[in-house]
């Protein structure tokens, strides 16, 4: 485009000013990079004739986007979040650090502070009479193989209506949210309920966008964990159940091969106590 009005002198000027790239104040990393999200936006506006009133709607989104605290939402949709893990791979790759459970979104719902417990461990309080219990367990090891004791596995998950406690008024506070130190052997074990997938607010700012765009907004049925350790990288993963609707077609783009899990079904008595499940959990 040669008659872009991007090459003129006072529009690159009106540019370099409103980053702050004119003073030699402030963080220059930063003026950097909201020069070029401005470029961006200039750019766009003017190849695509922007007229005012987009212009002001669009302003006006990012207002009641923030207004709904939905803006975490928005970003893990439009597959800003999953692009990161894109790049985090490439540079473990690039580093040889390869391996392991892989990555995958935080997402917007983590909360700091769960509480921490050991042995076996029970992340659903509220009484939901639908809910089918489920039992996890595994085993933190470093990249040779060898056990971690002492790792923390924050495990953060959903109830049975995709409602997440904290967010979820009607849940209590922790619900579904605790963080497990592993044992000697660097095993975790935790009870808890089946999650269902996530939907983003119908009647949210995130959904309003999505509606406009012909997607939906949905996520497969998942559970998220941080697992870290002293002198270890931290992961942030999550594993999905399979034979979810969504499973691959999250509209957070978090799902992975490696990460689906088969929920195995216990119907035997038997077999449920062995689990455990009559007694030690309280
Ligand atoms: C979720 O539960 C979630 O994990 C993500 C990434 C986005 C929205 C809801
Ligand atoms: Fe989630």
């Amino acid at each position: 485009m040669t008659d872009s009005l991007m090459h003129r002198i006072d529009v690159q000027a009106l540019l370099d000013k409103a980053a702050g790239l004119d003073t030699d104040t402030g963080d220059r990393r930063l003026k950097q990079i909201i020069r070029r999200v401005l470029a961006d936006a200039f750019r766009t506006i003017e190849e695509f004739g922007v007229t005012p009133t987009e212009f002001w709607r669009a302003v006006d989104y990012v207002t009641r986007l923030g207004q709904s605290n939905e803006a975490g939402l928005l970003v893990a949709g439009l597959g800003l979040e999953h692009f990161l893990d894109i790049l985090m791979d490439e540079e473990e790759r690039k580093a040889g650090l390869q391996g392991g459970t892989p990555r995958t979104i935080e997402g917007p719902l983590w909360l700091a502070g769960a509480p921490l417990e050991r042995g076996e461990v029970r992340l659903d309080q509220d009484p939901e009479s639908d809910a089918e219990t489920i039992v996890m367990d595994g085993q933190v090891r470093d990249p040779d193989g060898n056990p971690i004791p002492g790792a923390i596995v924050d495990v953060w998950h959903a109830n049975t209506k995709g409602g997440y406690s904290f967010f979820d008024s009607s849940q209590s506070a922790w619900n579904l949210r605790r963080r497990i130190e592993t044992d000697r052997d660097g095993r975790y074990r935790f009870r808890s309920i089946m999650p269902a997938g996530y939907g983003c607010p119908p009647e949210g700012t995130t959904q309003a966008l999505l509606d406009r765009i012909g997607r939906h907004g949905q996520r497969p049925a998942h559970i998220h964990f941080f697992v870290e350790a002293p002198g270890y990288r931290k992961l942030t993963t999550q594993i999905n159940i399979a034979g979810d609707k969504y499973l691959h077609e999250d509209f957070a783009f978090a799902t992975r091969d490696e990460l689906i899990v088969e929920a195995r079904r216990e119907a035997d008595p038997e077999a449920i106590a062995r689990h455990g499940l009559n007694a030690p959990f309280s």
